[in-house]
């Protein structure tokens, strides 16, 4: 698939594309096929095909026990796994979220029935910070939700939960199933976490999600909810929703579970070279992870245009003429998006990180659709865009 030629310039100065086919950042990581096979035989063998499923179960177990969570209850996607978790804790306010984070931490918020309000991140890691958090509190703050960006672990212990009031913190947790910090997994933080398993992500069920909790009351009502309800074949006894997962999808989690390691140590030796690789090229930095061992599913770069020659988007723009579909996650932050956009024009001045931020980021492509051999060719092609960048950038302005 690889087809760069060093002699050759670069797609958007008139040479031929790098790559026939486009390199995606989420292009998904298959499982055991066979093993998947097998077990999509024994669902329709079985005709058990939803509801709690035993292969429902078997996914649950395994990732509570890789996270190393009491509870890990299964649901159809990640915004549910949190709308649902917050709904569920019957609360009534606000929700502290960052800005800098993938739609969905905002809207679940929203949907469970809470205002979402923004808080600023730290510049080097990307993560909401105490005096952003501190700052966001008001009497009607009912939670913090931290996100665990990039896979990259929020330790509680750096938002000082005592200086909150007793408000509690749950954690978006959609980037870092499989991250650990300080060998411990994410299920040890926050009172709760919700998991995405959607194909883009390093594990996925094609769509899927979960809770994961060690409060064994709160499990219990959400394995309520997620089936709408349902005490007994006759009983509802509370509001519920279809939240469910189904047995093909947990088929397909537990046949990428059997190669998680080997996901693992690919997508770490991708970043190990494009660090290697990039570390030569000015204004290109690598998101540091600090201590958390990351399932390095996401390789995010900062791009600063005056050192690199080109801006953020010129670069995204010259990567994708040579089929490298790299992407501006998460810009241009969640607060200039609708319906934040319209609640207020000032937000902006207390995400200033966010905003820099979100000029800067990066996302390059990885996972096990990607050799090494590609990873070359892409950090040759930026190597070779800071080469040529005025030239990039009078092609990109031409009319
Ligand atoms: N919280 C956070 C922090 C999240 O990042 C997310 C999801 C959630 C919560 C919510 O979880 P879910 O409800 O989604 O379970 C993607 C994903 O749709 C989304 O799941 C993910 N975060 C987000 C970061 O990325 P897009 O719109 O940027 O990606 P998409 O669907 O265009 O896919 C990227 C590329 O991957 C495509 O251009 C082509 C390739 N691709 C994609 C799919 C689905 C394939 O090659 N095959 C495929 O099957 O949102």
């Amino acid at each position: 698939m690889t087809t760069a030629d060093q002699a050759q310039d670069l797609a958007v100065l008139g040479g031929a594309r790098a790559f026939a086919e486009p390199l995606h950042v989420g292009r998904p990581n298959l499982g055991d096929r066979a093993a998947f096979t097998r077990m999509v035989e024994d669902v329709l063998d079985r005709r058990w095909l939803t509801n709690d499923g035993p292969l429902v179960r078997e996914f649950e177990e395994q990732v509570a026990s890789i996270s190393e969570a009491r509870h890990c209850i299964a649901v159809a996607n990640g915004t549910l796994a949190a709308t649902l978790l917050l709904d569920t804790m019957g609360l009534r306010g606000s929700a502290v979220v960052p800005s800098f984070t993938f739609i969905a931490t905002p809207h679940a918020a929203e949907w469970a029935g809470l205002d979402a309000v923004f808080a600023d991140i730290e510049e080097d890691t990307h993560h909401l910070y105490q005096s952003s958090v501190t700052s966001a509190l008001t009497h009607e703050t009912a939670v913090v939700v931290g996100v665990h960006l990039w896979g990259g672990i929020l330790d509680a212990k750096s938002l000082d939960i005592s200086e909150l009031d007793g408000i509690p913190l749950v954690y978006d947790a959609a980037h870092a199933f499989g991250s650990t910090l300080h060998g411990r997994g994410i299920g040890a933080h926050g009172v709760a976490s919700t998991l995405s398993f959607h194909a883009t992500k390093f594990i996925n069920t094609f769509e899927g999600g979960a809770v994961l909790t060690d409060d064994d009351a709160l499990a219990a009502e959400l394995r309520l909810r997620r089936n709408f309800g349902f005490a007994g074949y006759d009983e509802v006894t509370r509001l519920g929703t279809n939240a469910k997962l189904n047995e093909v999808s947990a088929a397909q989690g537990l046949s990428m579970l059997a190669v998680m390691q080997h996901i693992v140590e690919h997508n770490h030796a991708v970043l190990e070279r494009y660090r290697n690789r990039l570390a030569q090229v000015p204004g290109i930095t690598l998101w540091d992870p600090g201590a958390t061992r990351t399932n390095g599913q996401y390789v995010v770069t900062q791009v600063d245009a005056e050192e690199f020659g080109l801006s953020r988007d010129e670069l995204v723009d010259a990567l994708w003429a040579d089929n490298v579909r790299a992407r501006r996650y998460f810009y241009p932050g969640c607060h200039r998006m609708s319906p934040y956009r319209e609640r207020g024009s000032d937000v902006a001045d207390s995400l200033q990180a966010t905003e820099r931020v979100a000029k800067q980021v990066m996302v390059l492509p990885t996972g096990t659709a990607m050799t090494l051999a590609d990873v070359t060719v892409v950090c040759d092609l930026i190597a070779r865009a800071h080469d040529r960048a005025p030239a990039i950038g009078r092609a990109l302005r031409a009319p």
